[in-house]
């Protein structure tokens, strides 16, 4: 793939949290050629590559140790750390700075015309999801009986197509929610990028790498509060 001598970053490909990442990247002096339809970019400034891909795959590909850091929405790697420990796999990783893009909540909301009535509303309900670890733990939590009906996408959809009773979907500024005629009910987890490291040491010249660019990091968030 890579030389492996030299730090590799996974970083969504094409999404929500792609040019934020990759204008994080820029503000602290990492140059990058990208080329719209390769998987790789190399910095042609520092031995850094970037391995573009879904952001599904980038929690396992830190946990297994493919990459050395990632860029990743805490949904989605709290999502994959869960599904991992239901499949006794390993997950180490270690958080180095929560970012100040890609925030969102994961909320449960139901049709308008549903006369909610808090928490025990749900029971006995079918949940939509693209996110059925993070809803079951959810639904365990707080001693409720409904089950999580996995959809891959249009989960906005699924109450009016007869698929399920009420939805568990991520949510910014409500328009889609309000658009397929839904209300938030519940908030279930609130998210934001993260910059993940994978687990055990690196070789002395990455760890000095990343350690000279999050003090970076911290500048140019400083700068934007
Ligand atoms: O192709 P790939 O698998 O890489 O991308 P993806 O389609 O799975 O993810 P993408 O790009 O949509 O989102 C990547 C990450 O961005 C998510 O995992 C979150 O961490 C973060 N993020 C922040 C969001 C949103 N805000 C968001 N609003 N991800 C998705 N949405 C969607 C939501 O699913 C819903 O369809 O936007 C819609 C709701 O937005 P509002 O503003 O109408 O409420
Ligand atoms: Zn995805």
């Amino acid at each position: 793939m890579t030389d492996s001598s030299r730090l590799r970053i996974a970083i969504q490909k094409s999404g929500r949290l792609s040019d934020d990442s990759i204008a994080l990247l820029k503000a602290i002096g990492v140059k990058l050629q990208i080329r719209d339809r390769l998987l790789i970019a190399h910095s042609t400034n520092q031995p850094i590559d970037l391995l573009r891909v879904r952001d599904d795959d980038i929690p396992g590909l830190v946990m297994d140790g493919v990459v050395d850091l990632g860029f990743i929405g805490e949904n989605e790697l709290e999502e994959k750390m869960l599904e991992r420990q239901a499949a006794s796999k390993r997950s180490e990783f270690s958080t180095l700075r929560r970012l100040d893009y890609g925030g969102c909540r994961l909320s449960i909301a139901v049709p308008s015309e549903f006369n909610y009535q808090g928490i025990q509303s749900l029971n006995g309900m079918k949940v939509a999801t693209t996110y059925p670890y993070l809803l079951e733990r959810f639904f365990i939590e707080k001693g409720i009986d409904a089950s999580a009906v996995m959809l891959t996408g249009s989960v906005e959809v699924a109450p009016r197509a007869g698929v399920a009773d009420a939805i568990c979907d991520l949510v910014s500024t409500g328009a889609t929610l309000e658009a397929n005629g839904l209300k938030e009910e519940e908030v279930i987890f609130t998210s934001k990028a993260v910059l993940i490291q994978r687990g055990g040491s690196l070789p002395p010249e990455k760890q000095a790498l990343i350690d000279r660019l999050l003090p970076r990091i911290d500048g140019v968030m400083q700068a934007k509060e």
